[in-house]
């Protein structure tokens, strides 16, 4: 059976690009056909500036909404990174196959470490690993496929790199994975700033839908929506990539396709409102049940520690037979 792996890194409340590029898939379709795993990437959300108690809140509220969004711990495996060791461990198996200049090629090092120098941070050497950490995540648990939006290509890319070079280096031990992306809204863009993904660690809300916010909140945000000065609607991502984008989000959250809703408009104003009900109508069920699962904490730490558990087992040969192969004794 194919095996799936993904994540979500608990940096800030989670966004419709969360959402339409990764969850949704992994509730409709991934843990239906495949054996899933989905994490809470919480390693990750220390690779840049972080307060230790907001980092575990947002851990918590990640996998609550991951249940929210339709992820059925009995179909797929729901848990929490750092309550696997496994990942460290090969993390470092990783490292020692990884090149400096590879990671240093990455994009979201190159956008992530400008912005901390900017505000006068200091740009964490984890900063600059998180992907090899990634592909361990990855790696760890053999997987075929990786569902993310359009922004991880670039790191999955790495982690098949990386896993081809171990495993011509030291005897078959990977599988090599592959990407998967939703068809489309795989990178909605920020509302304010069609230019910048919506991202849920920006500075500004003010062009982001998360996913927990209300119906009105939402209608706002979406019908202030920055587009460009023309007045008819039509799909061009180059000069048009506001309207683009609602037009993606519109097609993900009501289906269709963006080219063809673009012609059954005539004004903006009625496309920024009929996305806007439509992204309401998504969220909706999704802040019900959340709603329900925050109140029931225990059941979902009970998921967190069966999810641990499973994923434990799965990794442990695997990582071990890494570790020998790369050469290191076993203990006795
Ligand atoms: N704007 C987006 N459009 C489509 N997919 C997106 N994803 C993130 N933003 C968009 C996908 O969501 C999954 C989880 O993302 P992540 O938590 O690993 O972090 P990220 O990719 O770095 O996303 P963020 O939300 O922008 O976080 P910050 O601001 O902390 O960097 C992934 O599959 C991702 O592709």
């Amino acid at each position: 059976m194919t095996r799936t792996f993904s994540g979500i890194k608990p940096t800030g409340h989670l966004t419709l690009g969360n959402y339409l590029g990764a969850m949704r898939r992994w509730a409709e379709v991934d843990q239906h056909r495949t054996d899933a795993l989905f994490c809470v990437v919480d390693l990750h959300a220390l690779t840049v500036e972080h307060d230790p108690a907001r980092v575990r809140r947002l851990t918590r509220q990640a996998a609550t909404l991951m249940l929210a969004a339709g992820l059925d711990p009995e179909l797929c495996t729901v848990f929490v990174q750092s309550h696997v060791d496994e990942h460290a461990r090969l993390s470092y198996l990783l490292e020692c196959t990884a090149t400096d200049g590879e990671l240093r090629r990455m994009i979201q090092y190159k956008e992530k470490g400008a912005r901390a120098q900017a505000e006068g941070q200091s740009v964490r050497l984890s900063l600059l690993t998180y992907p090899v950490l990634m592909a361990a995540d990855i790696l760890a648990y053999s997987a075929d496929e990786v569902p993310v939006g359009d922004d991880q290509r670039q790191h999955v890319e790495l982690t098949r790199d990386l896993a081809v070079r171990f495993n011509q280096r030291y005897g078959h031990t990977f599988t090599v994975p592959k990407a998967t992306h939703p068809p489309v809204a795989a990178r909605v863009m920020d509302l304010q700033d069609p230019g910048s993904k919506m991202g849920k660690s920006h500075a500004s809300s003010a062009g982001i839908v998360y996913l927990l916010d209300d119906a009105d909140l939402v209608r706002k945000k979406v019908m202030r929506a920055v587009t460009d000065s023309g007045t008819d609607v039509v799909l061009d991502r180059e000069e048009r990539p506001g309207v683009a984008n609602l037009l993606d989000v519109l097609a993900a959250c009501s289906g269709g396709d963006p080219a063809g809703l673009a012609a059954t408009y005539t004004s903006y104003g009625a496309l920024k409102k009929d996305t806007a009900e439509a992204v309401v109508e998504v969220l909706a069920p999704i802040r019900k049940r959340h709603a329900e699962f925050a109140a029931d904490q225990g059941y979902v730490d009970e998921v967190l520690k069966r999810g641990a558990l499973r994923a434990r087992e799965m990794a442990r040969p695997l990582v071990d037979r890494a570790y020998r192969a790369i050469g290191l004794l076993p203990p006795a």
